[in-house]
């Protein structure tokens, strides 16, 4: 077991509307690290949630026709449907109005206030609600409209008070230019870089003129700005209260290892306003911010208010949640936006997950049930063909430093380059050619038996944080248990150890054998 911790995060999403594609997206992304690193051995902490205050939900609730809490208890459900449907294995769910959480909005204010980081002072200047964020003048693009919706913004004069930012510009400065690491990717980063460098404004952190937030301590005509709760959420989760009572001593470490899945939408407040924050509270910088792209229908944001989004309910109900999940992580390379198109959502699980994962599983089961009557045959016995497996150990050997970079996309193309190979090597070998009473060919035989199993107990173990009820049903096949079985783990260096002690001589594979992956027709 790792003795390391790792603290992953999505965005919490606002309540104003149901799940889409999009959301999805950021979780499946959080839920396959997490997964990994779970199955690696590290001590994971994973946080989701829902974000439910602020002028938006408010509006949205008046437009209903009922409170901003009844919005939030009735969506906040959606967005934990929609996870369960995909198997998203959050240690936490978090609404930001859950009791804890307003307690440590509160008392992250009082702190900052009492370092003297927060003045009152008055605010004039223009604010988009879809996006709650104050903009400048300056900011604005033509006809007065949010420069990253294109919606019109409203003008706000009233009183605020301020975090002073432009006080944590340099330690900014110095954090992202002496950690590399910390924005991903590249091209988001040196973004970043330039709109520190343009200098940091105070960031007004209250509102007045409408109550649905948490009020500001000591002056509760004031309720606190949206993004300043909602980033909070973040210490919330890992138990930020039990901290400042010494009685959670884990804390720093998983908030040190923290890792922000978020959209290139957000990543300013992630990446700037966020660290100011913590600088502020004496805490460190999340080690990681990744800005994942966008999906698009017909080349603009999947968003609701354009009508265009695409329900991931109906995709799973139809397809189960795996082939989802391939997709969206397949598709397109991590900080790129794609298109999301029916067309090729049918083509790619045709392809990859019917044709060459299903085909392979399936071939492979049935030529040990008609060959050695299920038996694996043992290593001793039979050998093994290191000329197909050594590509496997290649991928096993480089996969923390592709997850550390979170390229997925590439990720899943080395592994379903191994499916074709393990297939063609089945072609070529051409074992219902062999003759088992002849001594030689029968060696032969089960060798390739033996290699083609393995193979795919290996791409059970890499294939599992992506596609994880997919693994499930390859491990019952092979008749081992799943890779999220209480208490087990297996680095990636370790797991081929543990597959030369599983599959011994004797070891038999289950008896009843489901065929996966169904191939779609393209009028479906
Ligand atoms: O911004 N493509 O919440 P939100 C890809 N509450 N990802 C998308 C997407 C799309 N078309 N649309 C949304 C908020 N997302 C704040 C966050 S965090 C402290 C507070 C994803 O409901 C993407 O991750 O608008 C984006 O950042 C997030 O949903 C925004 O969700």
């Amino acid at each position: 077991m790792k003795n390391d911790y790792f603290y992953v995060t999505t965005p919490i999403y606002y309540v104003n509307d149901k799940p889409h594609i999009g959301h999805a997206y950021s979780t499946i992304i959080a839920d396959s690290i997490a997964r990994f690193k779970r199955l690696s051995g590290y001590k994971v902490f994973f946080l989701t949630g829902t974000d439910e205050h602020g002028l938006k939900i408010e509006k949205e609730a008046v437009s209903r026709g009922i409170n901003p809490k009844e919005l939030a208890d009735s969506v906040h459900i959606k967005f934990k449907e929609l996870f369960t449907e995909l198997g998203i294995s959050y240690d936490r769910f978090i609404r930001t109005t859950d009791e804890d959480h307003v307690k440590t909005v509160t008392s992250a204010f009082e702190k900052m206030s009492a370092n003297g980081d927060i003045y009152l002072a008055g605010y004039e200047g223009w604010y988009c609600t879809p996006c709650e964020t104050f903009l400048t003048e300056k900011s604005l693009e033509g006809g007065g409209r949010c420069p990253q919706c294109g919606r019109p913004v409203s003008k706000v004069k009233e009183e605020t008070y301020y975090l002073k930012l432009k006080k944590y510009e340099k330690r900014i400065l110095d954090y992202i230019e002496n950690n590399p690491e910390f924005i991903k990717p590249d091209f988001r980063r040196n973004e970043v870089l330039s709109f520190v460098k343009e200098g940091l404004e105070d960031l007004s952190i209250s509102r007045t003129s409408f109550r649905w937030g948490i009020p500001v301590p000591g002056n509760e005509k004031h309720v606190i700005y949206v993004w300043f709760d909602a980033l909070l959420n973040y210490l919330t989760g890992i138990g930020y209260e039990d901290f400042l009572n010494g009685k959670n001593p884990d804390f720093e470490r998983f908030s040190k290892s923290a890792n922000h899945v978020v959209g290139k939408d957000i990543l300013r407040f992630h990446a700037v306003y966020w660290p100011s924050m913590l600088f502020s509270l004496g805490l460190e910088p999340p080690k990681i911010v990744t800005a994942h792209g966008w999906w698009l229908q017909g080349g603009r944001k999947m968003s609701k208010s354009l009508g265009n989004v695409v329900d991931p309910v109906s995709l799973i109900k139809k397809f189960g949640p795996d082939p989802l999940r391939f997709y969206l992580l397949s598709e397109i390379t991590l900080g790129l936006d794609g298109d999301f198109n029916a067309d090729n959502f049918i083509t790619r699980y045709n392809s990859g997950l019917a044709n060459d994962l299903g085909n392979l599983i399936s071939r492979t089961a049935a030529m040990l049930n008609k060959y050695t009557g299920g038996n694996i045959p043992g290593s001793v016995s039979a050998g093994e063909d290191d000329e197909v497996l050594k590509t496997v150990r290649r991928i096993l050997k480089n996969i923390d430093r592709r997850y550390d970079d979170y390229d997925f996309a590439k990720i899943l193309e080395d592994i379903f380059g191994f499916i074709n190979i393990a297939n063609k090597y089945i072609n070529d070998s051409a074992p219902w050619k062999l003759n088992m009473d002849d001594l030689e060919q029968k060696k032969n035989l089960l060798k390739i038996l033996r290699t083609v199993t393995i193979s795919i107990y290996y791409i059970s173990y890499l294939i599992y944080p992506f596609m994880p009820e997919t693994s499930k049903k390859i491990n019952a096949i092979l008749n081992i248990p799943p890779f999220d079985a209480p208490g087990f783990s297996a680095a990636p260096e370790d797991i081929a150890a543990l597959c030369g002690k599983l599959f011994k001589d004797g070891f038999r594979i289950a008896e009843k054998i489901e065929i996966m992956f169904p191939k779609i027709k393209p009028e479906e």
